[in-house]
C-alpha cells in the first residue's frame, strides 16, 4: 500500500475534451474539488488534537485538501467557550475559524443549547428558570455576536430528543428548568444576533424512520410547528452516527430513511445535513477487506442522498482517522474514511469515485447547473488518451490500458458506485483490464503520481 495519499498530490492532470480538439489542465482530483463540482459540502471535524498542534502534518494537508467545510469537535461547545460564569475564552474557536478562512472552508458552529458538556456552574442555576433563560441568552448573544458573520451555520440546539420514547429529553438542564420552549428562544435569539447564518435542530439516530415511534418522526412534528410558528429553523442535522449493517444485530436505520427524512423536511423547505457522519464496527471484531467494502458502499449511499437531494447540501464526517475517533466510547471502531496511518480506505475511494461520477438528472441539472463540469460526459469514448503534468498518462484500446511514465504503477478499477472491480499492481507499460462491457473510473497511482478517469468499454 502507498504510504502517501498521492490523490491529495498536487499533481495536474490534462483531459482532452469531447471534441477531441482540445485539452485543459485541471487539477487532480480531491474530494473537495469533486465537492465543488457538485455544489456541495464535504467535510470532517478538526479533532480537539489539532488545536494543540497534537497531530501529524499531513493530517492538516489531508484536512485542506479533502475538505470543504469545517467544525470543532468540542472547542465551540458551552463549556469550551464559557468556562465560568460572563467569562467566554474564545481562543481555540478563532483558531479554526483563522483557519477555515485562510483556506476557503465553509465554518459550522457546534453547538450553543444542548445537554451535555454544560460546565457545572450552570447547573446551580437549575431550579431557577428566569436566570436560566438569562443565561442561555446570554451564552448565545455573546458568542454568536462573537463569531457574527465568520460562522455559517450554527448547531443551535442538539440532541433534545430522548433516545427511547419519543419525547423531549428529560435530563437536560435546560429542559428540566425551562421547559421545551428554550428550543424556541434559542432559535429566535441566535437569528437575532446573527440574520445571516443557517440554524440548525441537530441530533442522531434520525435514519431510523419517520413514524411517530421514531425520533425523526417526533422532530417532523416539532419543525412543522416551529416553522408554522415563524421560528427561525433554517435546517436539521442528522448526525448519522450508525453501526455496520451486518454487525450491528438491531440495525434499524438506512439511507433510505434518512432520505425519506429529508423529503419531508422539503416540503417545509427545510434543509437536511449529514453533520456527525461515521459507520464503526463492533470493538473487537476483526474487519476484512469486503468489510470495510461494504463500509465504503453505505458511505456511498449517504452521499446518495446529498448528491440527489435538492434541500441536502453536507456530508459532514466525525473525524479524519480511525486513530483519532470517538467511537471506541460507544464500543464500536474503524468508522472513518482514513486509517489509522492516514491511508485512504475502500471508504474514501467510494467517495471519492461517486462525486466524480455522478450526473445529475437531466431535468434538474443538479443543485446549481453552472457549477457542473463541462468535462462531464467526455469519456464514454471507446478510446482516448490521457495526461498529467507529472508526465503519467493513460491510453485504452478495447480492454487494453497503456500506461506511460509509470515505472511501478497501481491500477485500480471502480464502478459508477465507487465499488472496486479490478486492481493490478506493478504496472509498466500495460495491462489488461478484466471487466465487463460498462463505465467506469480508472485510477492509476505511481509513487506520488496518479491519475483518474472515466472510460467506456464496449
Ligand atoms: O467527539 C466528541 C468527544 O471528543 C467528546 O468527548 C464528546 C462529549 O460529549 O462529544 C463528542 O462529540 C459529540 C458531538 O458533540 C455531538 N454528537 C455526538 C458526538 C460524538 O459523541
Amino acid at each position: 500500500m502507498m504510504s502517501n495519499h498521492s490523490i491529495a498530490g498536487l499533481a495536474l492532470c490534462a483531459t482532452l475534451l469531447g471534441t477531441g480538439l482540445t485539452s485543459a489542465f485541471a487539477a487532480d482530483e480531491t474530494l473537495r474539488s469533486l465537492a465543488e463540482k457538485n455544489n456541495i459540502y464535504v467535510g470532517a471535524i478538526l479533532n480537539s488534537q489539532w488545536f494543540n498542534g497534537g497531530l501529524p502534518g499531513n493530517y492538516e494537508q489531508i484536512h485542506k485538501t479533502q475538505f470543504n467545510i469545517v467544525v470543532a469537535e468540542n472547542e465551540m461547545k458551552f463549556d469550551a467557550t464559557e468556562p465560568s460564569e460572563g467569562r467566554f475564552s474564545y481562543g481555540n474557536g478563532d483558531k479554526m475559524v483563522k483557519y477555515a478562512k485562510a483556506n476557503g472552508m465553509r465554518v459550522r458552529g457546534h453547538a450553543l443549547a444542548w445537554h451535555s458538556q454544560v460546565p457545572n456552574w450552570v447547573n446551580n442555576y437549575k431550579n431557577d428558570k428566569q436566570k436560566l433563560l438569562k443565561v442561555l441568552k446570554n451564552h448565545i448573544e455573546n458568542v454568536v455576536g462573537h463569531w457574527k458573520g465568520q460562522i455559517d451555520e450554527w448547531d443551535v440546539v442538539n440532541e433534545a430528543i430522548s433516545n427511547n420514547e419519543p419525547q423531549w429529553r428529560s435530563y437536560s438542564v435546560w429542559y428540566q428548568g425551562i421547559g421545551p420552549e428554550f428550543i424556541d428562544s434559542a432559535f429566535v435569539w441566535t437569528h437575532a444576533v446573527d440574520p445571516d447564518a443557517e440554524l440548525c435542530y441537530n441530533d442522531y439516530n434520525l435514519e431510523q424512520g419517520i413514524n411517530s415511534k421514531a425520533k425523526a418522526g417526533f422532530l417532523l412534528e416539532q419543525v412543522k410547528r416551529w416553522v408554522a410558528n415563524g421560528i427561525p429553523i433554517h435546517c436539521v442535522g442528522s448526525q448519522t452516527h450508525v453501526e455496520d449493517t451486518t454487525t450491528d444485530k438491531h440495525f434499524i436505520g438506512s439511507p433510505d430513511s434518512l432520505r425519506s427524512l429529508a423529503k419531508e423536511l422539503a416540503k417545509l423547505n427545510v434543509k437536511l445535513k449529514i453533520t456527525e457522519l461515521d459507520i464503526g464496527f463492533k470493538s473487537g471484531i476483526n474487519v476484512s477487506k469486503s468489510d470495510l467494502e461494504r463500509q465504503g458502499q453505505t458511505f456511498r449511499q449517504y452521499l446518495d442522498i446529498v448528491l440527489e437531494e435538492p434541500n441536502v447540501d453536507t456530508y459532514l464526517i466525525w473525524g479524519v482517522s480511525d486513530r483519532w475517533s470517538w467511537l471506541g466510547g460507544l464500543n464500536r471502531q474503524q468508522g472513518l474514511i482514513y486509517d489509522e496511518s492516514l491511508n485512504p480506505k475502500p471508504a474514501f475511494d467510494s467517495i471519492l469515485v461517486r462525486l466524480q461520477t455522478y450526473e445529475p438528472p437531466q431535468d434538474t441539472a443538479g443543485k446549481d447547473s453552472t457549477k457542473k463540469d463541462s468535462t462531464a460526459n467526455d469519456s464514454t469514448d471507446a478510446i482516448k488518451t490521457f495526461a498529467n503534468m507529472s508526465s503519467l498518462s493513460m491510453h485504452l484500446s478495447d480492454r487494453t490500458l497503456f500506461i506511460t511514465g509509470a515505472t511501478d504503477a497501481k491500477v485500480e478499477v471502480f464502478d459508477m458506485q465507487g465499488r472496486p472491480v479490478f486492481s493490478a499492481k506493478n504496472v509498466k507499460g500495460s495491462v489488461n483490464l478484466k471487466v465487463a462491457d460498462g463505465l467506469y473510473v480508472v485510477r492509476i497511482r505511481d509513487g506520488s503520481k496518479s491519475l483518474m478517469q472515466r472510460i467506456s468499454i464496449k
